[in-house]
């Protein structure tokens, strides 16, 4: 077995299956590759199934509905996790993620928890991606910086590495979300569990075959969570705050008692 475990969540990517596994399996990554497929109806799961047999480094998981990225890559997570892989590596089926980077990514967790492909970077870039597409992505980005007050250029990207044991630090049955909120929720309890997390350049290449799933739920998901994550950072930030101010007469009154006993020894 690979020591690590490329995991490729798909719905209605029949066209780009084989390319991506094939490109993944001769990156040079020494990478397993777990396809995690929600029954899609144009026959991924079968594609998936056929190469599976043909190549032992390539593993299938079927779920029986389309339940989100979130929950495919927790599945994913837990599939990868039971059987041992030192690292979890999260790729789109599409081609946005070149396999070719995985080398580079996967020599950077000796020294991190989690890497992250970013395109938000300097040296990091979008490939013919629809410029609504670009603001939604900077602007969603930027507004979570602001709101969870993280410094991380990407926080949306989805081409990302973990070192297992640094994911077994964090409760992923405690993670909520079920879109692509998913990957803010993940590097907000990734940053709160005090992991090594960095960013490396990636160009993002849009996909050529097939159609995204990027939907107006999915928006208003990660919109509406990351503003309620922010609302608690700033309210236990609060909390935090007012407690010190309550404790101070507490110390005021304690440096009282101290200050005979210093007045004694510095005679
Ligand atoms: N298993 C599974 N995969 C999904 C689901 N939604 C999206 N994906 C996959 O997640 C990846 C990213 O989706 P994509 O539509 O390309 O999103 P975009 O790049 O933001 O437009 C692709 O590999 C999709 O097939 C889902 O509900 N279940
Ligand atoms: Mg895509």
């Amino acid at each position: 077995m690979n020591e690590t475990l490329v995991i490729i969540p798909t719905y209605n990517e029949r066209d780009n299956l084989d390319w991506i596994v094939g490109r993944v399996l001769a990156s040079g990554a020494r990478a397993d590759v777990l396809v995690v497929d929600d029954g899609s109806p144009d026959g991924t799961g079968a594609l998936a199934d056929a190469y599976a047999a043909r190549d032992d480094r390539v593993h299938v998981l079927h779920r029986t509905e389309k339940a989100g990225l979130g929950a495919a890559y927790l599945a994913g997570f837990d599939w990868g996790l039971a059987r041992g892989y030192d690292a979890l590596v999260e790729m789109d089926a599409d081609g946005s993620h070149h396999p070719e980077y995985l080398p580079e990514m996967i020599e950077l967790l000796a020294d991190n928890d989690l890497v992250l492909g970013s395109r938000w970077v300097p040296g990091g870039a979008v490939e013919n991606w629809p410029l609504h597409r670009e603001l939604l992505s900077r602007g969603g980005s930027w507004y979570t910086r602001g709101a969870l007050g993280i410094s991380v250029a990407d926080t949306t990207g989805g081409y990302r590495a973990f070192r297992s044991s640094a994911l077994r630090r964090i409760d992923l049955e405690q993670v909520e979300s079920r879109g692509y909120c998913f990957q803010v929720d993940l590097l907000w309890r990734a940053l709160q569990a005090g992991l090594r997390v960095v960013e490396t350049p990636i160009t993002f290449t849009e996909r050529v075959h097939g159609t995204s799933k990027m939907s107006g739920s999915i928006v208003r998901e990660s919109l509406t969570k990351v503003t309620l994550w922010g609302l608690r950072r700033r309210g236990r930030a609060l909390v935090e705050l007012v407690v010190r101010h309550r404790r101070l007469p507490s110390v005021r009154a304690s440096s009282h008692r101290v200050r005979p006993a210093r007045t004694l020894t510095t005679h």
